[in-house]
C-alpha cells in the first residue's frame, strides 16, 4: 500500500486535531494533510472562529505540483493565486475536513458555503442548471444534519468532477459517503472559497504555502 512521507506533521486549530495521514474506504486511497487552517468571522469588532478546514491531498499531488512550484518559497506562494488554483484543480484527489469550533445547523452552514460557491460560479461563468441542480442536492443533503463542536463534514473532491459528503460526529472519515454529486464546477467552488481568489480562510492559505515546499523540495519519502 502507498504511504505517505514520515515529515509529514499534525496541525492543531484550536481544539481541533488533524492528524498527518487519512485513509479513506470509499475511494481506496491515503491522503497526507497538505495544510488546515481556522474559518472565522468579524463579528461586533471579534473575530469569533466557526469552522476548522483540513485539505488532504492525494500522495501524486506533490509530483504534479512540484514542477511548476519547487522554485517558489513559502512567502513567493502564498501570494499566489495560480498556485491555489493548481491543488483547486490539479488531476489528484483532495479531501476536505471542516470541523465545527461552534455548533452551526446544516442549513446554517450549508447556506454560507452555496452563497460563496455560487458568487464564484457566477463570477467566471460556470453557472447553469446543471450547477443550480447539484446546488440543491447539495442543499438537500446539509437539510437535516447538525454539527455540534467537534463534528465533521469531509468533501472528497474527485479530479473527475465528483463531489462525495460524509458527516461525522467527531473528526473521523465515515466509512460510507452520504450523498455523491457529480458536478465538477460544483465540487472546485467548495475548494475555490476556501482558498481561491476570495478565502474564508486565509489561515488555511498559509498552511499550505509553507508546509508544501519541503515536499517538493525533498521529494516524498515513502515508508
Ligand atoms: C465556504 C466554506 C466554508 C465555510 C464558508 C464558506 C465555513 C463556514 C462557517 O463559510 C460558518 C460560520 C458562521 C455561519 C455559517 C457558516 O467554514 O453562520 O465556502
Amino acid at each position: 500500500m502507498a504511504t505517505a512521507a514520515s515529515s509529514i506533521t499534525a496541525v492543531q486549530v484550536d481544539n481541533l486535531h488533524f492528524p498527518p495521514l487519512l485513509s479513506s474506504s470509499v475511494s481506496a486511497k491515503t491522503y497526507f494533510l497538505g495544510g488546515a487552517g481556522v474559518r472565522g468571522l468579524m463579528i461586533e469588532g471579534s473575530f469569533i472562529k466557526f469552522t476548522g478546514l483540513g485539505v488532504y491531498l492525494e500522495d501524486k499531488a506533490v509530483a504534479s505540483l512540484a514542477t511548476k512550484w519547487k522554485s517558489k518559497d513559502s512567502e513567493g506562494l502564498v501570494e499566489t493565486l495560480d498556485f491555489f488554483r493548481d491543488i483547486i484543480s490539479g488531476g489528484f484527489e483532495k479531501m476536505i475536513r471542516c470541523s465545527y469550533i461552534r455548533e452551526l445547523s446544516g442549513r446554517e452552514y450549508s447556506r454560507k458555503v452555496m452563497e460563496n460557491c455560487v458568487a464564484h460560479m457566477k463570477s467566471v461563468g460556470t453557472y447553469g442548471e446543471a450547477e443550480a441542480a447539484a446546488i440543491e442536492r447539495f442543499a438537500e443533503a446539509f437539510k437535516s444534519v447538525n454539527f455540534p463542536p467537534g463534528a465533521s463534514v469531509f468533501f472528497r473532491q474527485s479530479p473527475d468532477g465528483i463531489l462525495g459528503l460524509s458527516f461525522s460526529q467527531d473528526e473521523t472519515l465515515p466509512a460510507n459517503e452520504d450523498a455523491v454529486i457529480e458536478n465538477k464546477a460544483l465540487s472546485e467552488a467548495v475548494l475555490e472559497t476556501m482558498i481561491g481568489e476570495h478565502p474564508v480562510s486565509p489561515a488555511l492559505k498559509h498552511s499550505l504555502a509553507s508546509r508544501l515546499p519541503a515536499l517538493f523540495n525533498h521529494g516524498f519519502i515513502v515508508i
